[in-house]
């Protein structure tokens, strides 16, 4: 399954653009499972308009930046799925049998409206990361990722654009530009030009994260990336 992981400085809006993501996705046939790694996280999934079942928060030991077991988060996130998805079965089984019952009693039917509808099973994962270090530093993010998504604020000072280190800029697959909206038309461009002038052969995407804007832009990308030929060897090797 692909692991996309969205890093950057905290408040830089990555919950924000892996909800929209998410919804992207779900648009084009794809169902993503959100990991966040804390609560401030779920509200923005949520207002996102995220389906509570594909939301799990698996919370880094302190100094890393994303937790160490995701594996063991997404068995377990899946597993909950499962289970629930049985039991949905089970409910839907048990009121077809009371429904025979009052059909005999001529009670007439009980509606099984309010039993949800059974889940599909996720086949992507978006990951958010902490932003520990001012959010481009942790390797850990990039090890786990299949898809890197940096996420910078237009407002970012180059200094710390520029400081030595930031390896999750050099590594991400990604660069997404928020609030361009909020940021002085004059900055926001220096800090687009900056980055793009630095990392010259990555997708440098300025967004307004919580309008949508230039969104699509990011799914392409994404998109493009699940169709490397080396990802579909490892999906060719799964299929064996
Ligand atoms: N105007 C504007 N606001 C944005 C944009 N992207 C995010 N925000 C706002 O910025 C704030 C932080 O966004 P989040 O998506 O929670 O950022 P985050 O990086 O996930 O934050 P942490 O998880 O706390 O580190 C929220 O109030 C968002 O609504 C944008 O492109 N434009
Ligand atoms: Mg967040």
């Amino acid at each position: 399954m692909n692991k996309i992981v969205f890093c950057g400085r905290n408040d830089s809006g990555k919950s924000t653009v892996l909800g929209e993501l998410y919804n992207r996705l779900k648009q084009r046939g794809y169902q993503p499972l959100a990991i966040g790694s804390g609560v401030q996280d779920e509200k923005p999934y949520l207002f996102k308009g995220i389906d509570p079942v594909y939301v799990t928060i698996a919370v880094p030991d302190p100094g890393s930046d994303v937790a160490e077991d995701i594996e063991r988060a997404i068995r377990s996130s899946i597993a909950h799925i499962k289970e629930r998805n049985q039991l949905i079965l089970h409910a839907r089984k048990a009121l077809d049998e009371l429904n025979k019952v009052r059909s005999i009693l001529e009670l007439g039917s009980i509606s099984a409206k309010d039993i949800p509808s059974v889940a599909a099973m996720p086949d992507v994962v978006l990951i958010e990361a902490v932003g520990i270090n001012d959010g481009y530093r942790a390797q850990e993010s990039r090890q786990m990722a299949d898809i890197l998504v940096s996420v910078v604020p237009a407002g970012l000072k180059s200094e710390i654009l520029m400081e030595p280190g930031n390896v999750l800029l050099e590594e991400a697959d990604i660069v997404v530009v928020t609030k361009i909206d909020i940021t002085p038309r004059s900055e926001a461009a220096t800090t687009v030009k900056f980055l793009q002038r630095f990392y010259r052969y990555k997708p440098v995407i300025p967004v307004v994260a919580t309008q949508g804007v230039h969104m699509d832009l990011v799914l392409d990308e994404i998109i493009k990336h699940f169709s490397e030929p080396l990802l579909l060897l490892d999906g060719a090797e799964a299929l064996k």
